[in-house]
């Protein structure tokens, strides 16, 4: 009632001092109760991230999505650990601009040429962020009871400090970072069509996940824009 009552400055005003003076080990940014500002640093310290909320509208990320489905070559990732057979229940793949070979937590896998989609929005990140990269990974989730684990995307492939641009289409999940050290958490809300940058030192001093949740049924599905050293 009071809320309703508020206008959006008003109600802007009162969140940013919560969250500015709040105790607590987890800062949280709700997309939807004002437009985020993409110039705005997520991470108190030690890295840079930026979210620019959606970047495509409504119709047009469903049509994305519908293409993504049905023309990316998607796999679940398989890996063996200790003797083991590992197999992901989310779907994954993995394109570029030549075959880049990319090793990640014991699984292998050569880059396929992009496809229009693929093509059409890297330009448009590419655009967005004054950044350029030069392969994509995409995951696909078929609900919130498929997420990814901590981790940093620090594989020695990747040029140190190159900018990773995150794309969303579908479900809204939510995004969170821990500091390796600090382990300081902060939570970052990510709307279907929207737009997140990791720049700088994150990767180092930071780890990611996108947690399991039984909210959420439906599927979504993740492109990030990545940086391959030459070899
Ligand atoms: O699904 C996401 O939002 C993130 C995926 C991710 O962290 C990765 O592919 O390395
Ligand atoms: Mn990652």
């Amino acid at each position: 009632m009071l809320f309703s009552l508020m206008n959006r400055a008003t109600c802007k005003t009162i969140f940013t001092y919560f969250v500015l003076n709040t105790p607590y080990l987890v800062l949280s940014f709700p997309m939807d109760l004002f437009n985020q500002d993409p110039t705005k640093n997520l991470l108190p310290y030690d890295g840079v991230v930026e979210y620019h909320g959606s970047i495509i509208d409504t119709a047009r990320a469903k049509e994305y999505f519908n293409a993504l489905l049905d023309s990316i070559e998607w796999k679940h990732d398989e890996s063996f650990i200790y003797g083991k057979h590992y197999v992901t229940k989310r779907m994954v793949a993995w394109y570029g601009d030549k075959s880049f070979e990319y090793s990640y937590s014991n699984t292998k896998k050569k880059a396929l040429p992009w496809t229009k989609e693929l093509m059409e929005l890297k330009t448009l990140v590419e655009k967005i962020s004054g950044e350029t990269f030069n392969s994509c990974l995409l995951n696909l989730y078929h609900s919130g009871e498929e997420g990814m684990s901590w981790h940093s995307d620090d594989e020695k492939s990747l040029v140190e400090n190159a900018c990773i641009t995150s794309v969303s289409l579908g479900a809204e999940r939510t995004f969170s970072f821990k500091h390796k050290t600090t382990k300081l958490v902060v939570k970052q809300f990510l709307a279907n069509g929207s737009l997140l940058l990791m720049k700088g030192a994150t990767q180092k001093y930071w780890q990611h996940a996108l947690l399991k949740t039984k909210k959420v049924q439906l599927p979504r599905i993740n492109l990030t824009f990545r940086s391959m050293g030459e070899y």
